[in-house]
């Protein structure tokens, strides 16, 4: 894609947002009456977080949330994705509120309000409470109900001014790496754990979403699925089998219930007694019906009987987390997606790259992560064109962060955060998109006139 070039128009209501979450961003992980949550203990743990970092301090959102919002409206995005801590604003995840979270939160919402930008909150991106991982956490069917009530708690607080809820980020994530490689927060080894956090996950986004319905919330609700399209390393009918599997735990693990109301066969099967115990009327619960779909997408995965997939010998463009460029899949995965289930409007709530980003005489020259913005959004236009309804585009992340595991190593941002003076820089990137959303703009002015 040429410089001249820019994708497709998109049509004039259509969301070009920035995501963030909190724990990545905020710092002050123990100011103004915050509780520990499972990703503070955890990067306690010696050798879990590659660099030794943690989010005591990470991009000092909570101090700076003014200047960052005045860096969001420079964007010129309409609309600004990021999470609420539930530590922050119920310390022991049930019992007192803290106003002084929730009062953070209600600056951070009117804020990005005044300057015209629409609030889309997401409930849990990972950082449970610790006081109830003490009681086992996503284990325990009670945190469910514990979930519902802090769903409830913010609406009572936000839900009047923001344009759309999502109950989880990635459940897939906080699922299968938190329980079962154990590699992120709460770090627990064992599939029979992960596949009962799982559900836990899917009941309370359910339950939420009634709750929130009930108590007569407007905005649009949903959840964030992380998705990819899992392809055979090669045409052997072993490759096959286990693409066939993984993609029955990555993708339809979380869609078939939520569109199906039943997890899927195969891989009930294959889970043997590590399935997880469903008491009556729960999957009922989980199909309750979604606004929209979140879906964050980086990259394909590769599933291979034999030896692991080596990404160096694919020969494609590949990411500093060893992620291969491929947007193709994503039109792929979009399509399947639209073919599959009766889904709501899709919104891609992230997508990015983490490359490395010098900064050179006060400027990144980001040409990689650029061309990979540009190459995701035409991504999205191509399945647009071919009849897919899409509600919006949100890059992850606005600024580097923590990025859990990798800590501060790895940079997603378009804007660079130099974690010494905390200084923000646009990356030729943010300049990119700064622009391409002026001309989107300036397009849907010209029809007008
Ligand atoms: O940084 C994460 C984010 O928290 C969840 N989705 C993937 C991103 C990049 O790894």
């Amino acid at each position: 894609m040429s410089s001249h070039h820019h994708p497709d128009s998109f049509p004039d209501d259509f969301v070009w947002g920035v995501a963030t979450s909190a724990f990545q961003i905020e710092g002050a992980s123990a100011a103004d009456g915050k509780g520990p949550s499972i990703w503070d203990t955890f990067c306690k743990v010696p050798g879990v977080i590659a660099d030794g970092s943690d989010g005591t301090v990470a991009c000092e959102h909570y101090q700076r949330c003014e200047q960052d919002l005045d860096m969001i409206a420079k964007l010129g995005v309409n609309a600004y994705r990021f999470s609420t801590s539930w530590p922050r604003v119920q310390a022991a995840g049930s019992g007192a509120w803290n106003d002084k979270g929730l009062d953070f939160y209600e600056r951070l919402v009117d804020g990005l309000l005044a300057r015209g930008i629409a609030p889309y909150l997401t409930l849990n991106h990972w950082d449970l409470p610790q006081a109830l991982q003490e009681q086992g956490g996503w284990a325990n069917r009670d945190t469910v109900h514990r979930f519902v009530d802090y769903a409830l708690g913010m609406h009572a607080r936000l839900g009047d001014r923001v344009a759309s809820i999502a109950t989880h980020n990635e459940p897939w994530v906080m699922s299968m790496l938190g329980h079962e490689t154990g590699i992120f927060a709460p770090g627990i080894k064992s599939r029979a754990t992960a596949m009962q956090v799982a559900h836990h996950l899917m009941l309370s986004h359910g339950m939420a979403l009634r709750a929130l319905r009930d108590a007569g919330c407007q905005a649009s609700l949903g959840i964030v699925l992380n998705l990819s399209p899992i392809e055979p390393a090669t045409d052997s009918d072993a490759d096959r089998a286990k693409a066939r599997l993984e993609d029955g735990r990555l993708v339809r693990w979380y869609m078939d219930p939520l569109f199906t109301g039943s997890y899927p066969s195969d891989v009930v099967e294959h889970l043997d007694h590590d399935a997880p115990a469903v008491l009556p009327g729960d999957m009922d619960i989980i199909r309750t019906p979604m606004n929209f779909l979140g879906i964050n997408y980086y990259s394909r995965s590769v599933a291979s009987a034999g030896a692991p997939w080596d990404v160096h010998k694919s020969g494609l463009e590949i990411t500093e987390m060893d992620w291969e460029v491929y947007p193709q899949g994503l039109t792929a995965l979009l399509l399947r997606l639209h073919q599959d289930y009766p889904v709501p409007p899709m919104f891609i709530t992230e997508n990015g790259g983490a490359f490395k980003d010098p900064v050179v005489q006060g400027q990144v020259h980001d040409a990689d992560r650029t061309r990979y913005l540009q190459q995701h959004i035409q991504a999205v236009a191509d399945a647009m064109r071919q009849g897919v309804n899409m509600g919006g585009y949100m890059v992850w992340s606005l600024m580097d962060n923590f990025e859990w595991a990798s800590g501060y190593a790895k940079r997603f941002g378009i804007v660079h955060v130099d974690y010494t003076t905390q200084k923000r820089t646009f990356k030729d990137s943010a300049l990119w998109y700064q622009e391409f959303l002026a001309r989107q703009t300036t397009s849907r002015l010209a029809d007008v006139a």
